[in-house]
C-alpha cells in the first residue's frame, strides 16, 4: 500500500506537490511489466488545478494551442484529439508542480522507477475526442523510436484529469514487452499499420494487459519501450489526460528531428544539457 496519501488536499506547492510516494510493489510490477498503474497518486486538488488551466488555454469544447501566442488556438493538427503541448513552459503552476523535487512529487516517483536520476523531456495536455467526433483508437507502437535519444530508459506518466472509465479509452499494454526491443515508427502512419499488423507475434508472445477503469488522480507509467494502444473513446465527452516525459539523465541526444529539439542546438551524442530538459535531483 502506499506510504501516504494526502493529509491536506489543498496542497500544491512543489514543497508539498500533491503527489503520493510510491511504493516497492509499484516499482516491482514496473519492472516487470513495463508499466505500472498508480492509484491515487496526484491529489485530487492538484488534478483540478490541471484541468482548470487546461481548460481555460484550450477551451471546454478543447482547441489545440500553440506556445506562439498564450491567447491562440488552432485547427487540431490531428483529426482523433487536441493538444497543448508544453504547459510546463507556459504555466507557472504546472510549472511548480511537474518540476517540483520533493520527496513525494512527480521526480521522485519517476527517479524510483527508473533506478536513475532523471531529467524533465517535457510535458503536454491532450484530450481524445468521442469516437463520435472521430476520436478513433492510438495505434500499437513504442514511443522510443519517435525520439531522438540513444537508449532506453524513458518513462511516461499519463494522468486522466477526468474519470476515465475502460470506455473513454485508457490504455492496454504487452506485458513485458519493454524487454523485446525496438519495432519502429507506427504513430500518425498515413497507412494505418500498427505495430501489431507488421509483428502479429507479439500478441502471442507478450500477454495484453486487462482494461483499466481509472479515477481522477489516478496514473499510469509505462516505459517508452513498452508495447502500448489506446482503444476509441467511446463515451460523449473528451478523455482529458496530463501526460509527462522523463528520461535518465544518462541518455544521449542522436539528432533526429523532432519538434520538441529541434532548433535548439544541442550537440549530437551528448546528454540533453538544454534548460527546456532539466535534470531533477530528488530532495532526501
Ligand atoms: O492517450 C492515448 O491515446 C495514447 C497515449 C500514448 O500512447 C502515450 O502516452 O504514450
Amino acid at each position: 500500500m502506499a506510504k501516504s496519501v494526502f493529509q491536506n488536499s489543498t496542497i500544491d506547492t512543489p514543497s508539498n506537490p500533491g503527489v503520493r510516494e510510491i511504493t516497492q510493489t509499484e516499482v516491482d510490477h514496473f519492472r516487470k511489466n513495463g508499466w505500472v498503474i498508480l492509484r491515487q497518486f496526484m491529489a485530487p486538488s492538484s488534478v483540478a488545478q490541471i484541468k482548470e488551466r487546461a481548460t481555460q488555454r484550450m477551451g471546454t469544447d478543447p482547441q489545440t494551442v500553440t506556445r506562439l501566442s498564450p491567447d491562440e488556438r488552432i485547427e487540431n493538427e490531428y483529426n482523433w484529439y487536441a493538444r497543448w503541448d508544453g504547459p510546463s513552459h507556459a504555466d507557472d503552476w504546472i510549472k511548480s508542480f511537474s518540476h517540483s523535487n520533493s520527496a513525494g512529487s512527480m521526480a521522485a516517483a519517476a527517479t524510483e522507477l527508473s533506478g536513475s536520476t532523471i531529467r524533465f523531456y517535457f510535458d503536454h495536455i491532450f484530450t481524445k475526442r468521442p469516437a463520435s467526433k472521430s476520436g478513433g483508437p492510438t495505434p500499437w507502437h513504442q514511443d522510443l523510436p519517435h525520439h531522438p535519444l540513444d537508449r532506453q530508459g524513458g518513462l511516461t506518466m499519463w494522468t486522466p484529469l477526468v474519470d476515465c472509465p475502460a470506455e473513454m479509452g485508457t490504455m492496454r499494454f504487452l506485458n513485458g514487452s519493454h524487454k523485446a526491443g525496438i519495432f519502429g515508427r507506427f504513430l500518425n502512419r498515413s497507412d494505418g499499420v500498427s505495430l501489431v499488423d507488421e509483428y502479429p507475434d507479439v500478441i502471442k508472445d507478450f500477454e495484453v494487459s486487462d482494461p483499466l477503469d481509472m479515477k481522477v488522480g489516478d496514473t499510469t507509467v509505462h516505459n517508452l519501450a513498452v508495447i502500448h494502444h489506446a482503444p476509441e473513446n467511446l463515451t460523449d465527452k473528451p478523455r482529458w489526460v496530463y501526460a509527462c516525459q522523463w528520461l535518465p539523465v544518462k541518455a544521449r541526444f542522436t539528432g533526429a528531428p523532432n519538434h520538441r529539439t529541434d532548433g535548439l542546438n544541442m550537440p549530437i551524442d551528448q546528454p540533453l544539457d538544454h534548460p527546456m530538459f532539466p535534470v531533477i535531483e530528488v530532495r532526501k
